[in-house]
């Protein structure tokens, strides 16, 4: 909705710039519908003055820790406050019951003490610095309530190297010092155990990339539960979508997960019974030039490592078992094909192929020969009998790697249900608070298929945000009597729907089967190429208004997300997507004599292998393993994309039923160093935040609200004898400087003045004019923005 506002010469104004993104500057002159202005740099520029936004005279230097309280709520205004208070170190903003965390890439003494948790409990939200303990300490007061505790969650979001992971483990902590007692006999409480469950997760889930030096390759949804009578009883750690990929596949300058760093600088002893070498001689760590992380010391690390499993109760022959496989992953990497005599075939390279080969056979405890074979050969199944067919070097080397990742993921799913099952899960909890620590929305230069379920993901917690942020705007509005019923709301679904379910066909006409169901339906199709799949996205949503076909490409496709466009490569969406385990694969490793190694490959059951070709063995053993826990059945997932979907749907299921907090994780800049804050870098991801788009939804409505007394005191110039006579009544006196200055659209509740975007500016424009700022010189100028 366009809102008519005041510029007048003397104003000052944010104007946009390519560079900074806002700079300011004040009015010079005005010229129709240009205005001249003398930017802060000197420059005298002019532009339209609907280009331009007003800034806040009265703006505190400071910044303010709620961007509701900005008398003028735009971008701008919201990036100065930001940038004013990440200076002063004051690395945390509410905006509402949003909290805003600007990673401050240095330890900010005392923020995070005993000192300070004891400051904030039982503190009322917004009674103190905004902070993640006030969060914490709201939503532990809320679940406690006995008889009504509603169940909580908090949101943690923002790209990568934010400082999600960090926030989390502020939340835990915080939990943790409420909760304080230890557990029964002197073993320890739930919350010290999901708070150390963190290093060894991180160790196993967690890499260097690009972005961060320790970057978490998984999502996380942590489940405090409590019993009736308000006390933690149990917990649950769920992960989402490991990155696989990583195992065998790295870019410069990366890292592997940490764990393979760690088992090559283990102790002599540990070293020489695994065969192991440096990190360079290993083809799945050699493939970058990066192995070392400043500051971490990798012999420590593995020590460290080691006592975190023992912490979560991991006995010692687990934890041997788990360093074993990782060791014959490495071995596995270094195993090189060439051609063996028949056309199309292979077998290990060299002596060296051979050594490693054997060394992975024995550190599996499975047949070397067989090892070979799975991927050498493959058999075939017809209906009258099973052929034997050999590949060649390309396929097998393929066949090594994808064991590489099944096995790894499969370990890591094993680690995270040994931490669930020794944490212990109250099957009868009350309520619970839910932390989720999830990747952010990615657009880079080649988005695959990783981005594609990351973005899924981000689009269905949008949704979610959405719908809570107006709801909230709409309860307040409720509570202060004002009529809201015109605003308007628009949310992602048409996003949603193209990724998960109703194509329109043409005008009218809908059938299921959003890219998701083409996608699988194409997995299951043998002779489907990701360019088949492809046409079949170009042709079905050709009129969707969020998708499009880039013009140079016949096989990438574009969403028009939320955040923004993003253009996928569709090359390797086919494999990527499809989750079964190679057969040879699988009957080879659950027939290892370790019974570790075996148990992560229990025997497919009833289905006929042929069947079950697709609807892999990995997600139903997924599916088995750790969703017995959640409250949700019948998982027949059939591919990674639907399983990830099955998984959100799930937790927007429990989502549902408690009462959303969001923290904003915000990277000021790439360099990952203190003290550089990056205009245009930030508004992105307030932008893909959401948060931008909560401050759209509550623009749409009442943005700006004054307490009476604090409106009344600062327009009673417009009429300060009518002031002085109606003092004791405030909602009269209001309403009477509204009229005085011929404000339409406003609305009057029980404690507040609310006012509509741009309406704030108005009135203080009026002020000047009334304050006489030079009366002759005024000239008025309505401007227009949304
Ligand atoms: P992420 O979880 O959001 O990224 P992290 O929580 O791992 O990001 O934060 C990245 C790094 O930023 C940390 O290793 C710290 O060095 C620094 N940092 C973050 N928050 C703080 C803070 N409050 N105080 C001091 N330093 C901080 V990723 O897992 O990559 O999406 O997938
Ligand atoms: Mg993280």
């Amino acid at each position: 909705m366009a809102v008519a506002t005041n510029i007048i010469v003397g104003s000052q104004v944010w104007v946009e710039d390519p560079e900074v993104a806002w700079i300011d500057g004040d009015v010079l002159e005005i010229k129709g519908a240009d205005i001249k202005v003398k930017l802060t740099t000197g420059k005298e520029i002019v532009i339209k003055s609907a280009q331009a936004y007003p800034k806040d005279p009265e703006a505190p230097s400071c910044g303010v820790d709620d961007m509701t309280k900005l008398a003028y709520l735009h971008e701008p205004g919201v990036l100065e406050n930001l940038k004013s208070r990440y200076n002063m170190d004051e690395i945390y903003t509410y905006t509402g019951n949003i909290l805003i965390a600007v990673n401050p890439f240095k330890r900010i003494p005392h923020l995070y003490d005993k000192h300070m948790m004891g400051q904030y409990k039982g503190a009322a939200l917004g009674e103190l610095s905004p902070h993640p303990y006030a969060i914490a300490d709201a939503s532990y007061r809320h679940v406690q309530m006995v008889n009504e505790g509603i169940s909580q969650s908090i949101l943690v979001s923002g790209e990568s190297g934010a400082g999600k992971t960090e926030s989390t483990k502020n939340l835990m902590q915080y939990l943790a010092y409420m909760g304080g007692r230890p557990g029964a006999q002197g073993q320890r409480s739930v919350e010290q155990q999901v708070l150390e469950s963190n290093p060894v997760l991180e160790a196993f889930g967690n890499a260097k990339t690009v972005r961060n030096n320790n970057s978490s390759r998984f999502g996380k949804f942590v489940e405090i539960q409590f019993n009736d009578r308000g006390k933690i009883s149990g917990a649950a750690i769920r992960t989402y979508l490991l990155e696989r990929s990583r195992v065998c596949q790295l870019s410069d300058p990366e890292r592997n997960y940490h764990c393979f760093y760690m088992i090559c600088a283990a102790p002599p002893d540990v070293f020489k019974k695994y065969k192991l070498g440096k990190p360079q001689t290993f083809h799945y760590l050699n493939q970058t030039n990066c192995y070392e992380l400043s500051g971490v010391d990798e012999s420590k690390e593995y020590l460290a490592t080691r006592k975190a499993m023992d912490v979560v109760g991991i006995s010692s022959d687990e934890q041997e078992a788990i360093f074993r496989i990782v060791a014959a992953i490495l071995h596995l990497g270094n195993i090189e094909f060439v051609k063996d005599k028949e056309p199309d075939s292979s077998k290990p390279k060299d002596d060296q192929s051979k050594f490693h080969l054997k060394t992975a056979a024995e550190l599996f405890m499975c047949d070397e020969a067989a090892l070979q074979d799975s991927f050498c050969k493959r058999v075939i199944v017809t209906r009258d009998e099973s052929i034997k067919k050999s590949l060649d070097p390309l396929a097998a080397a393929l066949n090594r790697d994808a064991l590489a990742k099944i096995v790894y993921t499969r370990l890591f799913d094993w680690i995270v249900g040994r931490i669930n099952e020794s944490i212990g899960q109250d099957a009868e909890s009350k309520s619970l608070i839910g932390v989720l620590d999830i990747y952010g929305f990615e657009s880079f230069k080649t988005n695959s298929f990783e981005q594609f379920c990351i973005n899924l993901t981000n689009e269905k917690l949008q949704q979610h945000f959405n719908q809570h942020v107006f709801k909230m705007e709409q309860e307040e509005y409720t509570k202060e009597e004002i009529d809201w019923s015109y605003i308007e709301f628009v949310d992602n679904q048409d996003i949603l729907d193209l990724i998960e379910k109703i194509v329109y066909v043409r005008k009218n006409v809908a059938k299921p089967g959003g890219i998701l169901a083409l996608l699988d339906e194409a997995c299951m199709f043998p002779r489907s190429t990701h360019e088949t799949f492809a046409e079949k996205l170009f042709q079905t949503f050709k009129d969707h208004k969020r998708f499009s076909k880039p013009k140079l490409s016949n096989s990438a496709f574009t969403i028009d997300h939320y955040a923004g466009e993003v253009t996928y490569q569709t090359e390797f969406f086919l494999d990527k997507n499809k989750d079964y385990v190679v057969a040879e694969q699988q009957a080879l490793l659950s027939a290892s004599k370790c019974s570790f190694v075996s148990n992560l490959f229990p025997p497919p059951q009833e289905e006929s292998s042929k069947a079950s070709k697709f609807s892999s063995i990995g997600t139903r053993f997924k599916v088995q393993y750790y969703f017995d826990t959640l409250h949700t059945s019948n998982y027949s997932s059939v591919s990674n994309l639907s399983y990830l979907q099955q998984q959100l749907q799930a937790l927007l299921e429990t989502l549902s039923h408690t009462e959303p907090h969001y923290i904003r994780c915000v990277k000021p800049n790439n360099l990952l160093k203190p003290s550089i804050f990056e205009n245009q870098n930030i508004l992105q991801q307030l932008r893909c935040g959401g948060v931008m788009e909560a401050i759209r939804i509550s623009m749409a409505g009442f943005p700006t609200r004054k307490p009476f007394k604090e409106f009344i005191s600062r327009f009673k110039i417009f009429s300060p004898d009518d002031v002085k006579k109606r003092c004791d009544d405030d909602i009269k006196t209001s309403r009477l400087l509204l009229e005085k200055a011929n404000l339409q659209g406003y609305q009057i509740g029980k404690t507040k003045v609310f006012l509509r975007a741009g309406q704030m500016a108005e009135l203080d424009a009026r002020r000047s004019e009334v304050l006489g700022r030079s009366a002759s010189k005024v000239q008025r100028k309505f401007l227009t923005y949304s």
